[in-house]
């Protein structure tokens, strides 16, 4: 964060006052029922998320000082921690009150909020039940993830060689800390020059993208991977379906291949950090006329008012 006041200062709350020290505004941080200042909030080396990516997340977003279905992300975070028989040690509303108050202390009402419960601190085996408490971290930042650009003109993308975890590995729809694969995928992109890649699953089948969630569009119809295809169940792309439905443009949950993506008219992205962005080019195939399409803008524009609500 860039902050250009006094070295010191003090940030009104509701609770009075809070000291910001010789940093001045330093990101506030929430780690197990206290804030600190950016470079204090540590966790220990013993931790289980760190040690083995033993734990789970949710990324949201705030916007105008609500933070968008912040209850399906609760549920979402909830049953990735039953998933993967982990305990939160706190209750959904006391959570969502914490996820408030950080924002409140960084004063952000337009931000994205990081939420990770790792499974906390044990010893040095697998043995998560010798972990007695779980942790809970809460970041709230700004974040832009892709170029304003992309957003305007689209953006290229290419399939990944690394297959997407089978189901009955890690569950894709567990919001895990462990992200490797989805990383592997995301540095064959980047090594291919694009910022987001393609994921298939183990059947050769469209699953979707390192961090987001992919929608074809052929006809003016819409179609996404069905969630068992091994894929997040991601809450932009809930609000985005139910954005066609009232739009009157059908939506199918369905079996997709890449010959799917191919030979589509528009392609987009959806996920929290990136919200609604358009794909113009698919493994060097331009998607329809290589531009970004009617439908995709329509969404886009009603994926904006939708969170200005
Ligand atoms: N698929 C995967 C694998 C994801 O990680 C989505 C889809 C979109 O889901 P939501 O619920 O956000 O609409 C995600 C999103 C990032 C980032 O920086 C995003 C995610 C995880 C880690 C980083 O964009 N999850």
């Amino acid at each position: 964060m860039v902050y250009n006041g006094p070295e010191v200062g003090l940030l009104p709350t509701r609770g009075g006052w809070l000291f910001l020290g010789k940093y001045g505004m330093a990101l506030q941080i929430y780690i197990d029922g206290k804030w600190y200042p950016k470079d204090e909030a540590k966790v220990s080396v013993f931790d289980h998320g760190l040690l083995y990516g033993d734990g789970v997340f949710e990324g949201m977003r705030s916007y105008g000082g609500k933070v968008f279905r912040m209850q399906e992300h609760l549920d979402r975070l909830y049953d990735s921690a039953r998933a993967i028989h982990l305990t939160i040690p706190m209750p959904p509303d006391e959570l969502a009150a914490a996820v408030y108050k950080t924002l409140e202390l960084n004063q952000l009402t337009d931000g994205y909020v990081r939420l990770v419960v790792t499974r906390g601190v044990g010893d040095l085996g697998l043995n998560p039940y010798l972990c007695p408490q779980a942790s809970i971290i809460i970041i709230a930042d700004k974040i832009n993830l892709y170029p304003a650009k992309l957003y305007d003109e689209g953006m290229e993308i290419v399939t990944a060689s690394t297959v997407r975890n089978h189901p009955a590995s890690i569950n894709p729809r567990i919001k895990s800390l462990n992200y490797l694969g989805s990383i592997l995928a995301k540095i064959e992109g980047l090594q291919a020059g694009c910022n987001e890649a393609l994921m298939l699953n183990i059947n050769g089948e469209v699953a979707e993208c390192t961090a987001d969630n992919i929608f074809l569009i052929k006809q003016g119809r819409i179609a996404t991977p069905h969630v068992n295809a091994g894929i997040l169940d991601g809450i932009t792309r809930r609000a985005v379906i139910e954005l066609a439905q009232q739009a009157g443009i059908p939506v199918a949950e369905t079996t997709l291949t890449r010959h799917d993506v191919y030979v589509a008219d528009e392609c987009f992205l959806t996920g929290s950090a990136a919200e609604v962005i358009p794909v113009i080019k698919v493994d060097s195939r331009p998607i329809g006329n290589g531009q970004v399409g009617p439908i995709t803008k329509q969404l886009i524009a009603a994926f904006k008012a939708l969170v200005a609500k």
